[in-house]
């Protein structure tokens, strides 16, 4: 690990339609162990946002405790940030969401942020289907304390100390689908070609999208046993799609055969492109989708890709009917309907 990193641009370095280049997206340098998945899932977020033509400004990152909630502070260095409490990040999000939904919402988690201490949290920003992308940076261990078993920890996975695991895992991603989530993906954090188009599709949809991606430990859970380890998973990964993602101005071109191809267009008019692998699976229906998960675990085939994605997503703010306007840019005499609109809604209720 190095603690200096060179100020030197190549001058030629790439400019997005921004005029910015991709170090624009980058964070502070991280202090994470050599080696850690974590680090690979920023670098896919920064490169997401490049490609985008994301203005940081208009980003706001949160998240709670452990190795995985500090990731934000090395990734879009000139983006809103909060570094809530263990488990805490989905209330903050939602607040500040609601307070101005004009910003993209990005959350980052741990299996131990999310699956254990945040977990009433994480069920309820799922059914309130917050407009915001939520990444869990799965390493089924305590990084940050040191390693201990997390909640999404395989049956019978070996950990660094040689003990294994007896309880049954939770699956986030099936429970984030079985709890209405409208956006849900699995992916590795080695596997940046499928990771950046799904971060990008993710912050494209109007709704809560969950991306759990596994991203091992190289310090307390990489060793021989483990299921959450580079060989492990580079061993097991099946992956139901290649996927392309093409932002809405960008034309449309395949290089794959004709027919083989899944498009499905999102709310802002941009396309997911799926080059379909997994059969019996179609990602637009819930049931589906549930059976494909299920279908790998019995095969103890880890499953990556866009596996569910509900078109008609409605968020928090449809929902509720918020004004379309941020709540926090309203002035008070546009908030306050008078006291003979007051009276009248008071007298409703006697
Ligand atoms: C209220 C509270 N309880 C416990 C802790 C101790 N603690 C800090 S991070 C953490 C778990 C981190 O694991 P995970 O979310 O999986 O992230 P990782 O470090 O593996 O990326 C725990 C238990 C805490 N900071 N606050
Ligand atoms: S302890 Fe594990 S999760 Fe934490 S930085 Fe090191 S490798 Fe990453």
């Amino acid at each position: 690990m190095t603690y200096v990193r060179s100020q030197f641009r190549h001058p030629a370095l790439p400019k997005n339609d921004l005029g910015y280049t991709v170090d624009y997206y980058e964070g502070s340098l991280s202090t994470l162990c050599a080696g850690c998945g974590h680090d690979s899932i920023s670098a896919a977020v920064a490169q997401a946002c490049f490609e985008l033509n994301i203005e940081p400004h208009k980003v706001a990152k949160l998240s709670g405790i452990g190795c995985s909630s500090k990731t934000p502070a090395y990734f879009l260095n000139n983006s809103h940030g909060f570094n809530s409490v263990h488990g805490r990040m989905p209330s903050v999000a939602t607040g500040a969401n609601l307070a101005n939904r004009d910003l993209v919402y990005r959350g980052v988690s741990g299996d131990g942020d999310t699956a254990s201490i945040g977990m009433g949290q994480f069920v309820h920003v799922i059914r309130r289907n917050l407009n915001m992308v939520y990444i869990v940076m799965n390493n089924g261990c305590y990084g940050f304390t040191k390693g201990q078993d997390s909640a999404t920890a395989d049956t019978g996975s070996k950990n660094k100390s040689g003990h294994v695991n007896l309880f049954e895992a939770i699956d986030l991603t099936s429970l984030s689908i079985e709890l209405g989530a409208t956006f849900v993906a699995q992916s590795f954090s080695g596997d940046k070609e499928q990771l950046i188009p799904l971060i990008k599709a993710a912050m494209s949809h109007p709704g809560f999208a969950f991306l759990n991606v596994i991203s091992p430990c190289v310090t307390f859970n990489n060793n021989a046993g483990s299921t959450k380890s580079y060989d492990y998973v580079r061993e097991h990964q099946e992956a139901t799609a290649t996927f392309d993602f093409v932002p809405i101005e960008k034309e449309i071109r395949t290089s794959y055969e004709e027919g083989s191809v899944q498009n499905l267009t999102m709310h802002d008019g941009s396309v997911i492109q799926l080059h379909k692998l997994a059969k019996d699976w179609d990602p637009l229906d819930r049931l589906s989708a549930m059976n494909a998960m299920l279908k790998a675990k019995a095969k103890d085939e880890i499953l990556t890709g866009l596996i569910y994605l509900n078109s008609d997503s409605q968020d928090l703010h449809d929902l509720i009917r918020t004004s379309d306007r941020p709540l926090n840019s309203l002035l008070q005499t546009e908030l306050c309907p008078g006291s003979e609109i007051l009276d009248g809604i008071n007298n409703s209720f006697r």
